[in-house]
C-alpha cells in the first residue's frame, strides 16, 4: 500500500487538508479533489475560500511548473480537469454568494486554424484563476469574435493560432474592431506558439501571452489597471 492511500482526507485539519489538495491538484487527482472540496464545505468554509485558497492556489504552482518546463501538457491537463470537478461543485455556490469574479474573457482559435490544445489550457487556468471564459472553439472567422464579446459583456479577447499562414489573421480581426470602432473596449491578448512579442505589437494587441500561465498573469495585470482607472 502506498502512502497515499493511507491518507484519508476526512480526518486532515485544515490546513493539511488543504496542503493534500495542492499535492492532488498538482498529481491530477480528480477524486481526491471533489472529496475535499465536499469535506470542506461541510466544515462551512466559504466557496470562495475554497476556490482561492485550495484551487487557485494549487494551480498557481502547476502553473509555475508548467512554465519552467518542470510539468507538461498531459499533466497540466489532467491538473486542469481534477480542477474543473471542484469548480463545478462551487460555481452555483459562488454565484449564490456572489464572490468578486476577476472579468471576462472571450477566447478562440483564428479562422483556418483548428488546433485547440492550448486555448483549452489557457482557458481552464483563467477559470481556475477566477475568470469568467467564454470558449468559442477553433475556426472563428472575425464576426464570431465580435458577437461573442458583445453576447458575453467581455472585458478581454483571447486570440489563439498555431498556425504560420493563420497568424496573421489576428491583425485582421483587430483592424475591424478598430473599423468597428470598439477596439478599445477590449483588452486584446494572443498566443500560440508561432507568435512572439513583437508579432503581437506589430498587429495592435495589448499583449503576447507565452504560455497560459502568463495569461493569466498579464489578464490580471490589466484588469488591475482597469478597476484602478474606474476607482480614480
Ligand atoms: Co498541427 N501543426 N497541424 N496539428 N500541430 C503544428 C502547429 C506544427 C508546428 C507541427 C510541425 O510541423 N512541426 C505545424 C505548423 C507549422 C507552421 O505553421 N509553421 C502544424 C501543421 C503544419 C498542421 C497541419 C497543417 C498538418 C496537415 O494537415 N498537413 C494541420 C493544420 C490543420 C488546421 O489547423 N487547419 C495540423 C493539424 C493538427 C492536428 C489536428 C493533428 C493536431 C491538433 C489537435 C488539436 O489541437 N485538437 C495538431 C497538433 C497537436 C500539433 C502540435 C504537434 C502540437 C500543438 C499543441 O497542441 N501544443 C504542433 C507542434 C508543436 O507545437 N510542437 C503542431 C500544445 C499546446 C499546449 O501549446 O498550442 O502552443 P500551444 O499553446 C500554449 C501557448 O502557445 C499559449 O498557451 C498555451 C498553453 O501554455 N497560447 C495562448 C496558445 N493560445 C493562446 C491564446 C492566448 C494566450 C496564450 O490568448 C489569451
Amino acid at each position: 500500500m502506498s502512502e497515499e492511500d493511507d491518507i484519508v482526507l476526512s480526518e486532515l485539519p485544515d490546513d493539511e487538508l488543504v496542503q493534500q489538495m495542492h499535492d492532488d491538484l498538482y498529481d491530477g487527482l480528480a477524486d481526491e479533489i471533489l472529496e475535499a472540496v465536499n469535506i470542506l464545505l461541510e466544515r462551512k468554509w466559504e466557496p470562495y475560500k475554497i476556490l482561492t485558497e485550495a484551487l487557485v492556489e494549487g494551480m498557481r504552482i502547476v502553473g509555475i511548473d508548467f512554465r519552467d518546463g518542470i510539468l507538461f501538457v498531459p499533466e497540466v491537463l489532467l491538473a486542469a480537469n481534477a480542477m474543473k470537478g471542484g469548480m463545478k461543485i462551487l460555481k452555483p455556490l459562488l454565484a449564490e454568494t456572489g464572490a468578486p469574479r476577476l472579468g471576462k474573457m472571450v477566447i478562440g482559435t483564428v479562422k483556418g486554424d483548428i488546433h485547440d490544445i492550448g486555448q483549452n489550457l489557457v482557458t481552464m487556468m483563467m477559470e481556475g484563476a477566477g475568470f469568467e471564459v467564454m470558449n468559442i472553439g477553433i475556426n472563428n472567422p472575425v464576426e464570431n469574435y465580435v458577437d461573442a464579446l458583445k453576447e458575453f459583456d467581455a472585458d478581454i479577447l483571447g486570440m489563439s493560432a498555431l498556425l504560420t499562414t493563420t497568424m496573421p489573421y489576428m491583425k485582421v480581426v483587430i483592424d475591424t474592431m478598430k473599423d468597428l470602432g470598439i477596439r478599445d473596449d477590449y483588452v486584446i491578448l494572443v498566443g500560440g506558439a508561432p507568435l512572439n512579442e513583437e508579432f503581437g505589437k506589430a498587429i495592435g494587441a495589448d499583449a503576447y501571452c507565452r504560455d497560459a500561465a502568463v495569461a493569466v498573469e498579464t489578464a490580471k495585470e490589466f484588469m488591475g489597471r482597469k478597476h484602478n482607472q474606474l476607482s480614480a
